[in-house]
């Protein structure tokens, strides 16, 4: 029987559509991608908090303004639970801007407040390069024209102030919000700068949001093939690097779920064509090192970044991964990362016995259900009374998943990753493979879980 129901979900039968036991020469995809079935505690964010959390907030040099109720501007102020690093270290992600509507303002209309916060906040920051602003749900609902006001906002200040209308209801989940975003983006931003001089060689990094300084192990790979990165998408960059970003030669895509939009317009605009490549692990890196360079004719440099920087980092995997031999895990992300790391946990030696994630499209599980073993469990958006039957169930001896999860594992006595803003990451590329596999192996021969009653 592929489909599956969890003991917990008697009262919801339907997510027995979601949840698949892998069979070997089968591919049925678990539903995904749509709307969360009322009663279902869903941990999945709003379309907002994809555009404004995930692909515009990593802005560095602009003003994130939340037009709506202050609680939607909490995760700007610093707390970091996306640890999106920058060298505008003085300014970005240190400050939270928000309209913070009150009642009066949802009755009356919030245009005024929300021109009004726009000159407000770049005269106290004036040497930012833009605006963007986010439009939450409660302005879907009472209608204010953001696009207006930014655009005469605007002309007053002189720079660009960009409308994001993102309220959190549009779409099903998080994904959304990222779509939203690279339209935006594309369509205010990309082409309005030219660079001062363009190389053959020059690429654009699309879809790395520099967790924990990711970007800044990815990108000395590249430039020491003799590749020069135009603009990242959207980890560190800066507005004028985006505005640039439709000269370079090649669109190399990592997250393959956030940004696939702005790749494919890009290409029809500018016949800009893309690359997906995965930066996680030996196997991957190198691959995607070799399938760059053979687009530029570099083949021999990438042999050479490819061999000095295993040999770096092999010997201490080949330790972790005797370690780990044999150890069963969990996976549980936003979406690509579920099946980018089911290979790095082979590479460990590990075995996968299951795979969820929150937002993934077809797309993502056909990749999860092809390199995951048989009889594994593969689940769409499951809530925390699922992961708690999966995690008593299938006691895995390691589970890789995001803040909202950690003390639910901790509480169950199951060693954990933090998989999104990671431990002590960065875990792209090479170095950071082995700082994944030293976290691993930290939690997991940690003696502490011995010390835990009533453990999983
Ligand atoms: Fe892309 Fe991401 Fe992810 Fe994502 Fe995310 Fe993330 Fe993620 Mo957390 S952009 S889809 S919305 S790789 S924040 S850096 S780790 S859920 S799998």
């Amino acid at each position: 029987m592929p489909l599956t129901l969890l003991e917990c979900d008697k009262p919801i039968p339907e997510r027995e559509k979601h949840t698949y036991i892998k069979k070997s020469g089968e591919c049925i995809v678990p539903m995904c991608n749509v709307q969360t079935t009322p009663g279902d505690l869903t941990e999945r964010g709003c379309t907002y908090a994809g555009c404004m959390g995930v692909v515009g907030g990593p802005v560095k040099d602009v003003i994130h303004l939340v037009h709506g109720p202050i609680g939607c501007a909490f995760y700007t102020w610093g707390g970091g639970r996306r640890q999106n690093l920058s060298d505008n270290t003085q300014f970005h992600r240190k400050y939270c801007f928000s309209t913070s509507m009150q009642e009066a303002n949802i009755i009356f209309g919030g245009e005024q407040k929300l021109h009004k916060a726009i000159l407000e906040a770049y005269e106290r920051f004036p040497d930012v390069n833009g605006v963007f602003v986010y439009a939450t749900c409660v302005i879907g609902l009472i209608g204010d024209d953001i696009n207006n006001v930014c655009k005469q906002a605007s002309k007053e200040i002189g720079v660009p102030v960009i409308p994001f209308s993102c309220e959190g209801f549009r779409g099903v989940s998080q994904s959304l919000g990222h779509h939203i975003a690279n339209d935006v983006i594309f369509e205010h931003i990309v082409g309005t700068k030219e660079p001062d001089e363009v190389t053959p060689y020059d690429i654009n990094i699309i879809g790395d949001y520099n967790i924990q300084g990711d970007l800044w192990i990815i990108a000395p790979l590249f430039e020491a093939m003799g590749l020069r990165i135009l603009c990242t998408f959207t980890g560190n960059a800066s507005i004028d690097d985006l505005a640039m970003a439709h000269r370079a030669k090649l669109n190399v895509m990592h997250c393959q779920r956030s940004t696939p939009y702005i790749c494919q317009l890009m290409e029809e605009k500018y016949e800009l064509p893309y690359m997906p490549v995965s930066l996680f692990g030996i196997e991957q890196t190198s691959k995607a090192l070799r399938d760059v360079a053979s687009f530029f004719g570099l083949e021999d440099k990438a042999e050479e970044v490819i061999e000095s920087e295993v040999a770096k980092i092999l010997p201490e995997i080949e330790y972790y991964k005797e370690q780990l031999r044999g150890k069963r895990v969990f996976i549980y992300q936003g979406a690509p990362r579920a099946w980018h790391w089911i290979k790095l946990m082979e590479e460990l030696g590990m075995e996968v016995v299951g795979a969820a994630t929150t937002f993934g499209h077809t797309d993502d599980y056909e990749k999860i259900i092809e390199r995951i073993g048989d009889g594994a469990l593969v689940i769409d958006n499951p809530n925390s009374v699922e992961l708690r039957e999966i995690l008593i169930g299938y006691k895995p001896d390691l589970f890789i998943s995001g803040l909202k999860e950690k003390f639910l594992a901790y509480k169950l006595g199951v060693a954990f990753v933090n998989g999104h803003s990671y431990e002590r990451g960065p875990y792209a590329v090479y170095s950071g493979f082995l700082k994944f596999a030293k976290d691993i192996h930290t939690t997991i021969n940690h003696p502490v879980w011995k010390l835990i009653e009533g453990r999983a």
